[in-house]
């Protein structure tokens, strides 16, 4: 093997002339599979994977062009940071296209060279010419590219066993609440790049307790009674926190994957706090876990076929899960396949799961008012799924504009065509609503029944309260800055009169920064609504406190601790399921 091949892909401009156009003017595979999106949604959908390259074995006896192991390592380490989150670990594309080796060797090295380079209009970051890759970075990723992909390693019950801990067995926690606080109204508020959530009281604003979790932690969701606080890091570490001790802490912790997102609890009657669940985005699969210790009880795999070509897919992550409230079952979002898992635990031996087709790249969503109907996005394929959880079926797929992101989405009901639910959008400014009535209005049941106009895309979430008249709308990824600073808010009784643009990020006065505004959270009586001012790590972030009624400023909380404040969880609201 010759191990001194470069790539001869030096800037020449005949050849990068080719190759640019190669890569940013033909109608290829390549950008066939990825979608339009504006740099801000690149970034958020590209964030960096929890799993450790240096789990993977390198494969390098493939028929790939030479490389060093030190070169292959490098290409590693920066695949896993950069490029897994959007082309997928087995780089099978997801938000990204598809870079399976037998697209990147017919494309070859000068193409691959542009494109990481320059990036495209689809959505690639142009990483050359933004200065984020060096020039010798480029050549050994377009090397690596051309390399089977390194596949990280499983992770059974075994591993899942050995990273297992209960900090405080259950028989030396509380037997009743410990603390004053009024835990209803307490918020758990992740702190991003600080690994960490900050236990916030709602009543007095002063933080509880700042607690160590996963890596770059994402979301947290209780137990049906409201005692367990449940917080999953990207890399798959679950916390479980007893809000009932004197100072609420871990009281058990487990490694359920390498990557993760979504962690969900038992609701239904008879199955208070028994179990809980965590979806995986590496390995592909989702583990039921005792609610009071976290041991693992059962595991299964996601990997299947896709619901349109009912193709094989490797890596088919697990994205937003929710309990029934109609039977003793997990919902789960299978991303890649498409497919909606009703996941019965009343067996867990004879686990029986039900799987509903719906459409590809599955992600966040949320219940309409009754708790019956689970209404999902589909967010790639452009597309809301509806699933009636009582009759175990999909109820209707609606076709939405571009790239629908709800969160958990915003209940309420519509002056004009009854009970709704809202999505706004990563891809356009609509706030999309659709009737959820089906007995007092059929003719609205499941359809778009009314399109507002937001700020601008780049929305990740959007919500209301059932004490509330006021619709919020996010847009923290929009290039603008005046809309990633600010908020929409909507008058639900006056929604022709278009939207109020309250300057968040200017009250909360941090100095510089991105200070993106992002996800509205209320508090448990409904009349507040707090707001995170998103900064760079190393750059001063807040809470913003917004009166619901009077829509002006409450408090500023900008504590030096609240590093990277970005998900908002009330304990109220997150227990009863209310949005
Ligand atoms: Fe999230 C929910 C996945 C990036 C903040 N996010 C979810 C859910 C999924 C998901 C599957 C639904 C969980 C559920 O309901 O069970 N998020 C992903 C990604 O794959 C993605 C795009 C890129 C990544 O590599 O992680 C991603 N998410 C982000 C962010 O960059 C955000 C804005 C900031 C952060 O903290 O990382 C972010 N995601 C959130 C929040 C929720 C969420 C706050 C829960 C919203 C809610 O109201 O329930």
């Amino acid at each position: 093997m010759n191990m001194n091949r470069g790539v001869t892909c030096k800037p020449q401009s005949l050849i990068l002339a080719v190759a640019i156009s190669a890569a940013l003017l033909a109608s290829s595979s390549l950008q066939a599979q990825e979608k339009e999106l504006d740099p801000g949604s690149t970034a958020y959908s590209g964030a960096p994977s929890g799993i450790d390259p240096d789990t993977t074995p390198n494969m390098m006896t493939s028929e790939g062009p030479a490389m060093t192991v030190e070169e292959f390592d490098h290409g590693k380490k920066i695949f896993f940071e950069r490029c897994a989150g959007c082309h997928g670990v087995l780089r099978k594309g997801a938000t990204g296209a598809a870079l399976t080796t037998d697209i990147t060797r017919e494309r070859g090295d000068a193409y691959l060279h542009a494109f990481i380079t320059y990036g495209s209009p689809a959505g690639m970051p142009n990483w050359g010419t933004s200065g984020d890759l060096t020039e010798d970075e480029i050549n050994i990723m377009i090397r690596y590219l051309q390399h089977e992909p390194p596949t990280p390693p499983e992770w059974g019950m075994a591993e899942m066993m050995d990273t297992w801990e209960v900090q405080v067995p259950v028989e030396d926690r509380p037997t009743q609440k410990l603390n004053d606080y009024n835990i209803e109204n307490i918020f758990s508020v992740t702190l991003r790049d600080a690994g960490e959530i900050a236990l916030i009281d709602g009543d007095t604003k002063e933080i509880i307790n700042i607690i160590k979790t996963g890596y770059a932690v994402h979301i947290s969701r209780m137990s049906a009674s409201g005692r367990y606080l449940f917080v999953i890091g990207r890399d798959a570490k679950i916390n479980l926190i007893d809000l009932w001790m004197e100072v609420p802490e871990t009281v058990a912790s487990i490694k359920m994957g390498l990557e993760a997102r979504s962690v969900e609890t038992s609701k239904f009657k008879g199955y208070e706090d028994k179990y809980a669940i965590a979806g995986a985005y590496w390995p592909p699969q989702f583990v039921i876990m005792d609610g009071d210790t976290l041991e693992p009880q059962k595991i299964v795999s996601t990997r299947g076929m896709t619901v349109d070509t009912q193709e094989y897919h490797p890596e088919p992550r697990v994205a937003a899960i929710v309990a029934s409230h109609e039977y003793p079952e997990f919902i789960v979002n299978v991303k890649e396949t498409g497919k909606i898992l009703l996941v019965n635990y009343e067996d867990l031996d004879n686990l029986s799961i039900t799987e509903i087709p719906a459409a590809k790249f599955l992600h966040d969503g949320g219940w309409d008012v009754s708790h019956r109907y689970f209404l999902t996005a589909a967010n790639q394929s452009d597309k809301i799924a509806v699933v009636d959880s009582k009759d175990r079926e999909l109820e209707a797929l609606i076709d939405v504009e571009k790239i629908p992101h709800p969160g958990r989405g915003a209940n309420f009901v519509h002056p004009e065509f009854g009970p709704v639910w809202g999505t706004s959008a990563l891809g356009n400014d609509e706030i999309t609503l659709i009737g959820t009535d089906p007995g007092k209005h059929p003719d609205q049941a499941w359809k778009v029944v009314s399109i507002l106009k937001g700020q601008g895309g780049g929305s990740l979430f959007i919500k209301t309260h059932p004490q509330s008249t006021n619709l919020w709308v996010d847009s923290p990824l929009n290039p603008d800055e005046g809309i990633s600073q600010s908020i929409a808010v909507f008058d639900i009784n006056n929604l022709d009169a278009g939207f109020k643009v309250l300057p968040i990020a200017e009250w909360a006065n941090l100095g510089e920064g991105v200070k993106r505004v992002v996800q509205p959270e209320y508090n448990m009586a409904g009349d507040e609504v707090w707001f995170s001012v998103w900064n760079g790590k190393e750059q001063r972030s807040a809470l913003v406190v917004v009166d619901d009624k009077t829509l002006e400023l409450k408090a500023v909380l900008d504590d030096e601790r609240l590093i990277t404040p970005t998900g908002k969880f009330n304990v109220y609201n997150t227990t009863a399921d209310v949005y």
